[in-house]
């Protein structure tokens, strides 16, 4: 295992020498953010932020995201060019030794929710999600910080008039068609892409969303066999699926989890939440469990800390902050170092 940071560039506010001082941290998942999505990044750019990584003595060998263009999720026949960009971008990272990609294949927007600032009794605050409050927003006007994409009304408008009519299938499709379009290029560089699954795992104002549980993983797999076709194991986003045993999901999706996000939510109705640090002994997923799952099925893969809480005074990026990623980081560093030398005396 390898413990992992998120961190968005030069402009986020947490500097590359914090994270190093983040025991146990091995390094940086990151992305170039500034060239429109679907363009190639060019390679001195990528160049520049393994150096500025190393530099601090941290690995940059995860990338997280490379965006999709909306054309190949749409099926466009703009799509194939965009297809040859990504892969384009896939040997230039491998060129800087990069090991994984992670993207999602989500229609228009990323995640989801409808409060980045729930206060909790302790005074912190975090991410939350009230779908009757989702349910009554305009699809039309919203924007939030840390996605890797933002469009202006207009654009949003024809957008989601695109995909009126697009159903589960197709889009499925559409991903398979792209997947196997980049596989040689992860053939030739040895990278493994990992799919993020939807957060929330469920449809939205009408948009197909299909990597949400095991059955959606099957599927995939058996689409596109190619051992580079991965996915991350995204505990909050996959754990608010009502339906989903993240214990379970993880032991039996370990060998193809090639990036795993921990993060702890509190589940309350049919499908509400609140992000609730890392402890398993803090919200309603078991986090132990979820991480002996993946030791004893041998993940050797790498994890980062989701989403953290605003505490001690920050007011962080949302999700996104030092202190209670830190504070998560060194807890699932000790989850897995108990376990694995518990394994490795049996
Ligand atoms: C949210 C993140 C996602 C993730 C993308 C991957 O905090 O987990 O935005 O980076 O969906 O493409």
């Amino acid at each position: 295992m390898k413990m992992t940071f998120r961190w968005y560039g030069e402009g986020d506010s947490i500097p590359l020498s914090y994270i190093r001082q983040i025991p146990g941290m091995s390094g940086v998942v990151t992305a170039v953010y500034d060239i429109p999505v679907g363009e190639v990044w060019p390679l001195e750019r990528i160049m520049k932020l393994k150096e500025l990584c190393e530099a601090e003595g941290l690995q940059m060998e995860v990338i997280e995201s490379v965006p999709v263009h909306e054309d190949i999720k749409l099926g466009r026949p703009t799509r194939d060019r965009y297809i040859e960009n990504y892969a384009q971008n896939i040997r230039n990272l491998g060129k800087a030794g990069v090991r994984c990609i992670c993207y999602n294949f989500m229609p228009v927007f990323d995640w989801l929710r409808t409060n980045l600032k729930t206060l909790a009794p302790d005074g912190s605050n975090s991410l939350s999600y009230d779908h009757s409050q989702l349910t009554a927003m305009d699809p039309h006007d919203l924007h939030l910080p840390g996605w890797d994409e933002s469009y202006t009304p207009a654009e949003l408008g024809s957008l989601l008039d695109s995909y009126s009519g697009m159903t589960h299938d197709q889009l499925f499709d559409n991903l398979v068609y792209f997947l196997k379009g980049i596989m040689p290029a992860c053939d030739e560089t040895g990278i493994n892409m990992a799919i993020h699954p939807d957060d929330p795992p469920w449809d939205m104002f009408g948009l197909p969303r299909i990597i949400t549980g095991m059955d959606s993983y099957r599927k995939l797999f058996s689409a596109v066999p190619n051992k580079h076709n991965g996915i991350t194991l995204c505990t909050g986003s996959l754990g608010a699926g009502r339906n989903n045993d993240m214990v379970k999901m993880a032991s039996e999706l370990a060998d193809r989890s090639y990036f795993v996000h921990l993060r702890q939510i509190t589940l309350s109705g049919s499908h509400d939440f609140c992000e609730s640090g890392h402890l398993t002994s803090t919200g309603s997923l078991d986090m132990y469990g979820i991480v002996r799952a993946l030791v004893e099925a041998g993940f050797d893969g790498y994890v980062r800390p989701d989403h953290g809480r605003n505490i001690w005074g920050e007011d962080g990026k949302p999700g996104y902050g030092l202190y209670d990623r830190a504070l998560g980081a060194t807890y699932l560093y000790g989850l897995f170092e108990a376990i694995e030398k518990e394994m490795a005396r049996k």
